[in-house]
């Protein structure tokens, strides 16, 4: 899957990797189609995931509270966060998706856990799905290599340590 701007490096190879997909199911015509691209990247890089580390959620609000409860598993290299913040008419998008950022943001700093953001943020539903298997590729796809980058990357880190 071609995506607009992210560029995974050569060769990223996701064997063995401990992968989780949190995925929320608010707009879920859009998050299906993150989880789909989110797949395609960890079979195409040669990982692998249960259905047990796919876990779904009822909308972006609660990523934080599930994503530190994944990391304290200590059974995760990466965790990808799927979901679909669209504007509308609503002011609760902004107390959702700047409290689901910041919320991942710490859980990650906090636990040394990578967490690919692959959360979109869109004033429209066009948007959304454009960016969701649409013209601006598929930001589900972009997020799991970037989490498969960001495993890779750590583990060498702390390896040299
Ligand atoms: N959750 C989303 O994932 N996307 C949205 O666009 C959204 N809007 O617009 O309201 C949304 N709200 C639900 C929220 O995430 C919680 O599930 C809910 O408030 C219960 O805690």
């Amino acid at each position: 899957m071609s995506t607009d701007s992210y560029s995974p490096p050569a060769a990223l190879n996701a064997a063995g990797l401990r992968l989780a997909v949190v995925v929320s199911r608010f707009n879920g015509f859009v998050t299906d189609r993150l989880r789909e691209g989110a797949l395609e990247a960890i079979a195409e890089t040669g990982g692998a995931i249960a259905e047990r580390d796919i876990v779904q959620i009822p909308g972006a609000w609660e990523f934080p509270v599930t994503v530190r409860a994944l990391a304290e598993r200590d059974r995760y290299d990466a965790i990808v966060c799927l979901g679909a913040v669209i504007r509308g008419d609503t002011p609760h998008f902004d107390y959702v998706a700047g409290e689901a950022a910041r919320g991942i943001a710490d859980a990650s700093a906090a636990t040394g856990i990578p967490m690919a953001f692959g959360i979109l943020t869109t004033d429209t539903v066009e948007q959304a799905t454009d960016r969701a298997g649409g013209k601006h590729g598929n930001k589900g796809y972009d997020a799991a290599m970037t989490a498969i980058e960001m495993a890779i990357l750590l583990r060498g880190l702390r390896a040299e340590t």
